[in-house]
């Protein structure tokens, strides 16, 4: 046993080291301990997000892991004519698959030492909170825009954990801090951080990305060119800085940096889930009309003429409305006379109220900037970090992998 190694309750001791060892060999890049115990914050609806006992009675331990996601790869695969739409680095690939996948590798390595053969459950981004586990065994520490930020990658990695029923002496906490800066709050483009580690997560586009209502008119210019997700408050922290992209092949649901636009808007829901199966941006929680608007909101931004035909095809004929009035502002966006005179054509035909109201607007401000319209409200006004009662699933804005 080494010299933070604790022994396992009625079983063959399994050392903190030969688990770091056993993880490195597994291609985790950063372990921590925690005890599995119930989070302080326990309340009646948070209990058992809180409580790892809740993914195995027996619980002794929790291993917590945090894995480096970032890759060099250009971050736009754009081309002229066929505009892309960014996605946010955390899920270019099923980083969530591909840690639990690493977990489990480890689970079975340290039955194997242990011989009494203990039980662990794996996880990423399943039924526990995982910040604060990861802030309890000293993975890391909370940021102001209210993300975990590691030593050595700073805050570009995903969590997860294996809860077992070894037991380790938990790892102290890290101090960290931010000291003065708060870059990530300037930067936010919709002011979702309101103060030092609070989200408004109605604000966050990251949680925006997945709903299917109209996109308030004001933030439709600072969506810029995304489709999926948003990392404008990491990008712009200087923890993260210097990080080096991981060397690590991830082959598990790989979409890449970027995704055409223009087949989105024809594609039907079965290919696109098809088409991207194995990745969180299919996944059944993601509203395929959430991603079709946001691709017409890239297009949009994107300026490029050659989606005007689709755009129009759009405005003309999708039988959503949603679908329709976000192509109406992104022709109005893009311009010209292609885009004007489609929308002069469809208005007098448009038969839904909110539609014709957005090709109204596009062509009194033909670059979407200004409209007299107020902007349209955003999703139900949510609170920071409550997962409601009964709803493990509010919180499962990501790929909830369960636990296995
Ligand atoms: C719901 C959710 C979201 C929501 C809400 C996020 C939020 N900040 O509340 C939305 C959709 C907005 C979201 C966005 C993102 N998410 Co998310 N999300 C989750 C999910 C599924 C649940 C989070 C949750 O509700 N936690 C429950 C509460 C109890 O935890 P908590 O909010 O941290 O509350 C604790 C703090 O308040 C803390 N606390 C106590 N005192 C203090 C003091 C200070 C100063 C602070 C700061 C905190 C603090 O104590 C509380 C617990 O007791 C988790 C996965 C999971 N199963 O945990 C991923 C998860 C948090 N998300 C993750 C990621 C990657 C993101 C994004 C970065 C994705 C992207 N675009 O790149 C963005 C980040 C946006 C942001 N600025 O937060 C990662 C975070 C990895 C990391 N390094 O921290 C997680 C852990 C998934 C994973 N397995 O990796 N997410
Ligand atoms: S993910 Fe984007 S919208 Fe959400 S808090 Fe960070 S910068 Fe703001
Ligand atoms: S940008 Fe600054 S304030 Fe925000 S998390 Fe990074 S160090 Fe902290």
């Amino acid at each position: 046993m080494d010299s933070t190694g604790i022994l396992a309750q009625n079983m063959v001791p399994v050392s903190k080291e030969s688990v770091r060892e056993a993880a490195a060999e597994c291609g985790i890049d950063i372990v921590g301990f925690a005890p599995a115990s119930p989070l302080d914050r326990q309340t009646r609806d948070l209990a058992a997000f809180c409580d790892p006992a809740s993914v195995l009675a027996s619980a002794a331990s929790v291993v917590c892991a945090a894995q480096c996601y970032l890759k060099d790869e250009p971050d736009d695969l754009s081309r002229p004519g066929e505009p892309h739409g960014l996605i946010a680095p955390y899920t270019r690939r099923n980083h969530y698959k591909d840690l639990r996948e690493r977990l489990k590798k480890l689970a079975v390595l340290l039955a194997d030492k242990a011989e009494a053969k203990p039980k662990s459950k794996c996880s990423s981004c399943g039924p526990l909170a995982e910040k604060p586990l990861a802030r309890g065994s000293g993975v890391g520490w909370y940021g102001k825009h209210g993300i975990i930020i590691t030593e050595g990658f700073g805050s570009w990695v995903v969590l997860g954990e294996m809860v077992t029923e070894l037991e380790f002496e938990p790892d102290p906490e890290i101090p960290g801090g931010c000291g003065d800066c708060d870059a990530c709050v300037r930067a936010c483009p919709t002011g979702a951080i309101t103060s030092p580690g609070c989200l408004d997560r109605s604000k966050c586009f990251q949680h925006l990305t997945n709903s299917a209502s109209p996109m308030p008119r004001d933030w439709r210019k600072l969506w810029g060119r995304r489709l999926y997700g948003c990392a404008t408050c990491q990008e712009v922290c200087p923890k993260n800085a210097g990080v080096k992209p991981s060397g690590r092949t991830v082959e598990t649901g790989v979409v890449g940096p970027s995704i055409p636009l223009l087949p989105l808007l024809t594609m039907t829901e079965a290919e696109y889930r098809t088409r991207y199966s194995g990745n969180q941006i299919a996944a059944r929680w993601v509203r395929f009309d959430a991603i079709r608007r946001n691709a017409c909101l890239s297009l949009g931004n994107s300026q490029d003429p050659a989606a005007i035909p689709a755009l129009t095809d759009a405005l003309r004929c999708d039988p959503s409305a949603l679908i329709r009035g976000h192509a109406a502002w992104a022709l109005g966006k893009i311009g010209g006379a292609r885009s004007k005179s489609a929308l002069e054509k469809q208005r007098p035909a448009e038969i839904d109220a909110q539609a014709a109201g957005e090709i109204s607007s596009a062509l009194e401000a033909p670059d979407g900037t200004s409209s007299s319209e107020p902007a349209l409200k955003a999703q139900e006004p949510s609170v920071h970090r409550e997962v409601k009662e009964g709803s493990q699933a509010d919180g499962h804005d990501h790929d909830c992998q369960g636990v296995r």
